[in-house]
């Protein structure tokens, strides 16, 4: 019953069996002779199993030769260079950044976004979604290596699986871009390639851990995602993800690390952006019984936090569906219960009324009380905590003064500043109690008991930004990015180096800049920016962002990368204020100073610590275990955000450079969102910092091409009646020499260990040329060996 064969065409005849059939190879021998059915059968098997779809075999009965030579034609047009651009930029004639650009915007003009150096991925933003990631093309990259199919990021999630099952060894995809590049999309198109090749035997247990890396994805951005400027759905938090593999390649596990947050947006926002989606979502998405129970309307309007950018709608987002996406993802991962789900919008519903909280001033503005009381007891009842107790930490602390413990009463802006502070830490909290919660489900329990196994780390950062004002964390945010590129310069020329190494070559080294000196510049013990700050904050007594900065101005005014603000006093045309610049990899960014010590110290007041460790919510009580702390008790000097920051970079700098690497480069095209619109001079201006030319060079130095003996011979073996169609005379290296010899180009190449080193790019190019020659040559031979056979 699940076998049928049909007639498709006047020549061929379809024997097509489904995943039962294929397992009784006593009925598969039944309709092919039992020599063919064997050989058949053995390499099939596993493909097989592999489709749950079933299995065609195509019996050709006549010479199909004919068809074959249009489909290498049409093959060899798709691949035309003149038409779409080189595939790999290393097989450009002459390398500049002009030509680079070139050739990736006729390629973005194609629909072409791909584009390889060497092995390292450049992608375009197309800005619109192309037919390019179905599953008819996953299983074209299934297994295959980097250059038999085109440039796509599909052939380096394979590479880094196949690196990862084959040799057991780490690897880890770094994906870089700026702000709206697509670094966010390339990380999701990766994890569904992955989850897409794996579990063919449809495991369970590891369905569910597929499922669960997949459906993270909503939530977390739900969280920590947010319109800016720049870009509609911008990571406002550095993700890592680490996915565990079996030794199957199955994914077994994994853990999400989460960077520094942008939780000043939790209460300000800059014109034209909006808070975190999830505030939206909620007002927009959850049904009315709830959104009453919680006193909140639909109109984010109405929200001091969620509309200082007036713009809450955005046309690219639908919020309501969202919600419900973020609802179904939670409920499917087991680590929230119901409590918890309801816990966490109730949580992000008290944001928002506590934005509207207001304070009247009292006693001439020594002390303060709250304006709303009907806000405040909608906090209160949100966070499960005394609304007398709330008001009484929104308006006054206690402090320890020489032993004794005194209650020092808030002036307007100082309650104003401790609800900032109270709003920012309890989202920021929320959010890594949620990955957390994501984590305690794909824990990879007890290693030793599943074996061993290895990682694929995806790596996807928030993007280099310049906005209207800059502050502390667009700071962090590009020294983030100072770090990666760092990393992308040191890890390339150090693979390059090795492969040259390991084969036995000697290669010349390639100029390049290393922005070592502005990391430098950031992270330097006490000589840094970091470091000036935290000295700053521990100063004794009031001391301002102004002062400051007049200490940056005086320890770095001779950096060629700092511009300091002493500067304005000769040329008048730089409108400082209280302002510094940095000279960044990527472009010049101007700092607005304020601000930058209340952030880098990062406090909220124990009271508030002391109040939620006390709330009848549990979830709430968790998020501050440090509040069981008296005054008294807590650490006068904790790590400054700057340094926490600083610290979990070199962590995570450290960690990336343990693993194999593979590189997606992300480009924006425009800066309209346009899905046509390549603006060459934004462009060239990335090709740049991002230092595409040299990574070219690099890889050229020397060689333009390199390739493995038994790939070589496989694609060029029809230059050669010695090694047409097979080679029997010696090792695949000689076949490699004698195809080399006989067209005219042995002098240009190296024999390595394992790979066969081409020096100029003619070189390259003459091979496909006679390849190309050559094919209908083929066809024909075939021809006459099909009918020889007949
Ligand atoms: P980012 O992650 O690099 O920026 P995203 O991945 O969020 O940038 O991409 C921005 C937008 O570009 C997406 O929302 C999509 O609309 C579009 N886009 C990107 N890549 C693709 C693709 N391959 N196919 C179709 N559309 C795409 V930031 O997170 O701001 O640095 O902090
Ligand atoms: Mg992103």
């Amino acid at each position: 019953g699940n076998k049928r064969i049909c007639k498709s065409a006047p020549n061929t005849s379809k024997l097509i069996l489904t995943r039962q059939f294929a397992c009784h190879p006593f009925h598969f021998s039944y309709f092919i002779p039992l020599l063919l059915a064997t050989v058949l059968w053995t390499s099939a098997r596993r493909e097989i199993r592999e489709r749950p779809g079933g299995f065609t075999i195509v019996v050709v009965r006549q010479p199909g030769a004919s068809n074959r030579a249009n489909r290498l034609k049409m093959a060899m047009a798709e691949h035309d260079p003149k038409e779409f651009g080189v595939e790999d930029l290393v097989l450009l004639t002459t390398i500049d950044t002009k030509n680079i650009v070139e050739n990736l915007k006729l390629r973005f003009q194609k629909s072409r976004i791909y584009t390889y150096i060497g092995e390292v991925l450049v992608s375009v933003n197309p800005y619109r979604q192309l037919p390019i990631y179905e599953k008819d093309t996953i299983e074209k990259y299934k297994g295959r290596e980097l250059y038999e199919r085109p440039p796509h990021i599909f052939a380096i999630a394979d590479a880094a699986w196949r690196t990862c099952r084959n040799y057991s060894r780490d690897t880890v995809i770094i994906i870089s871009g700026e702000s709206g590049a697509g670094k966010t999309e390339a990380s999701k198109i990766i994890m569904r390639y992955l989850a897409a090749i794996t579990n063919v035997q449809q495991q369970h247990e590891i369905e569910r851990v597929k499922n669960i890396l997949l459906q993270s994805n909503c939530i977390l951005e739900a969280f920590g995602n947010a319109k800016t400027t720049r870009n509609d759905n911008s990571s406002r938090f550095g993700k890592y993800m680490d996915i565990n593999f079996n030794f199957k390649g199955d994914p077994v596990g994994g853990h999400i690390s989460n960077y520094l947050l942008e939780k000043s947006r939790v209460v300000r926002q800059q014109q034209g952006e909006r808070n975190f989606h999830s505030f939206y979502q909620l007002l927009a998405g959850c049904d009315d019984g709830h959104l009453r129970q919680m006193h909140l309307s639909r109109d984010p309007a109405r929200y001091f936090y969620l509309n200082q950018g007036q713009s809450h709608k955005v046309d690219s987002i639908n919020d309501a569906q969202d919600f419900k996406a973020v609802q179904s993802a939670l409920r499917f991962i087991q680590t929230f219960d119901q409590q918890a789900v309801d816990g966490i919008w109730r949580v992000v519903a008290a944001i928002v009324h506590l934005g509207n909280l207001q304070f009247n001033p009292i006693n001439h503005n020594e002390e303060s009380e709250v304006a709303d009381k009907e806000a405040l007891r909608a906090v209160a009842e949100l966070l499960d905590v005394d609304a007398g107790a709330l008001a009484a930490s929104l308006c006054s602390r206690v402090v320890a003064a020489r032993g004794d413990v005194v209650n020092k009463q808030h002036n307007v802006n100082d309650a104003l500043f401790g609800r900032d502070a109270l709003a920012k830490s309890v989202y920021e909290r929320l959010f890594t109690w949620i990955v957390q919660r994501v984590n305690d489900a794909i824990r990879v329990e007890n290693s030793a008991r599943r074996g061993k196994n290895t990682v694929i780390g995806v790596l996807d950062i928030y993007g280099f930004e310049i906005f209207g004002t800059n502050s502390l964390e667009q700071l962090c945010i590009n020294y983030c990015n100072e770090k990666l590129q760092q990393l992308f310069i040191e890890l390339v020329l150090k693979q390059e180096q090795e492969e040259y190494k390991r084969e036995g070559i000697v290669w010349q080294q390639i100029d390049y800049f290393n922005n070592k000196i502005i990391c430098d510049l950031i992270e330097e013990p006490r000589k840094g920016i970091i470091g000036i700050l935290d000295e700053a904050c521990s100063t004794v007594g009031p001391i301002t962002d102004a002062v400051f900065l007049d200490e940056m101005d005086k320890k770095l005014s001779g950096h060629k990368h700092y511009t300091s603000r002493k500067l304005a006093t000769t040329d008048k045309s730089l409108n400082f204020g209280e302002n510094f610049r940095i000279r960044h990899y990527a472009g010049e960014v101007t700092y607005s100073v304020a601000g930058f010590l209340d952030k880098n110290t990062d406090t909220l007041f124990q009271d508030f610590k002391r109040l939620l460790y006390n709330s009848k919510n549990k979830l709430i009580a968790s998020l501050f275990p440090d509040g069981a702390k008296s005054v008294t008790e807590v650490n006068k000097r904790p790590l400054t955000a700057g340094t926490l920051f600083k610290n979990s970079m070199l962590a995570l700098v450290e960690n990336l450079a343990s693993k194999e690497p593979f590189y997606v480069r992300c480009i924006k095209p425009n800066e309209t969102k346009s899905s046509s619109g390549f603006d060459v001079e934004r462009v060239t201006h990335q090709v740049s910092y991002l230092g595409l030319c040299e990574n070219v060079r690099v890889r050229r130095a020397g060689f333009a091409y390199r390739m493995a003996y038994p790939r070589f011979l496989l694609r060029y073996k029809l230059l050669s009646k010695k090694t047409w169609p097979n080679y029997r005379q010696g090792s695949e290296r000689d076949g490699c020499e004698v195809i080399l010899r006989e067209c005219g180009l042995f002098d240009d190449c190296v024999f390595g260990r394992t790979k066969v080193f081409i020096r100029s790019p003619q070189t390259v190019f003459r091979l496909e040329e006679l390849r190309t020659a050559k094919i209908p040559d083929i066809v024909i031979f075939l021809q006459k060996m099909t009918r020889a056979t007949l």
